[in-house]
């Protein structure tokens, strides 16, 4: 249940408010949805098993990095519970650093779902992928492949077989998609990050430098696809 439950200030809200906002924060909600959107995942940070403060300092960075050139739209890191430590730093962080919260929040609750359950509606989601572009394996990947239905599955392929860590790539979502009829998304940016987990191809070890270079350079890639939709 708590999966479902909003977490971080939308629109005028500041990040310290986050716990008083209840109503005020869903006419928030619903008067900021025609804003482009992009939703994100904490790439590599669970099944890929990247350090959780290094990953909350490369994503600071690359959203501020992001926000002066993102004219009226948003960016929302999200993940599925309250207890995430993820969003816990990274909001911490974003705080320090006087990070625009009308700009970059964070949110509590499913990425296939921030519309019809949470109430914010977001254009463009991104997937933490696997090299292949396959459906499967859990997380972000197995739900929004899940979701989006198979017309998505055909997008994919027809725009990229096979992904480098540290890349992404755009897919527009088929209006047939449910998760375009239902929650109103258009785009799905496949990035891959980099791997820590053994269990997983191209695992880094404990490899950090060439790890944080290529987390930083997926969030990079990520935000340009972002853009270039924009554009
Ligand atoms: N909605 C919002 N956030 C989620 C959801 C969801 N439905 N599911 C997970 N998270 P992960 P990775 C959060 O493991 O570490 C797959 O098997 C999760 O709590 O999805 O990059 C692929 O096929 C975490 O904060 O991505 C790849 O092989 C974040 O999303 C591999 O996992 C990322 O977790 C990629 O692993």
């Amino acid at each position: 249940q708590s999966s479902e439950r909003k977490d971080g200030g939308l629109g005028l809200i500041n990040f310290s408010e986050k716990e008083e906002m209840g109503s005020k924060e869903t006419a928030a909600c619903s008067s900021s949805n025609d804003i482009p959107t992009l939703a994100f995942p904490s790439i590599s940070t669970a099944d890929f098993q990247f350090n959780l403060d290094k990953a909350s300092d490369i994503i600071v960075e690359k959203v501020e990095e992001c926000l002066g050139k993102l004219g009226n739209a948003r960016l929302v890191l999200v993940d599925l519970s309250h207890g995430s430590k993820i969003l816990s730093l990274v909001k911490a962080k974003a705080e320090k650093k006087n990070i625009d919260s009308s700009k970059f929040f964070t949110f509590v609750g499913n990425i296939v779902h921030l519309f019809t359950k949470g109430g914010l509606r977001c254009s463009v989601i991104a997937n933490a992928a696997n090299w292949r572009l396959k459906p499967g394996g859990g997380g972000v990947n197995a739900a929004i492949f899940n979701a989006a239905g198979a017309d998505f599955e055909a997008a994919t392929k027809d725009r990229a077989k096979s992904l480098q860590p540290g890349h992404a790539v755009v897919v527009p979502l088929p209006s047939t998609s449910p998760l375009h009829i239902r929650e109103g998304v258009t785009h799905v940016i496949h990035v891959l990050g980099p791997n820590m987990n053994p269990q997983r191809p191209n695992c880094l070890g404990n490899d950090y430098n060439e790890g944080c270079k290529l987390l930083c350079k997926a969030y990079s890639s990520l935000f340009d696809g972002f853009m270039s939709i924009l554009n």
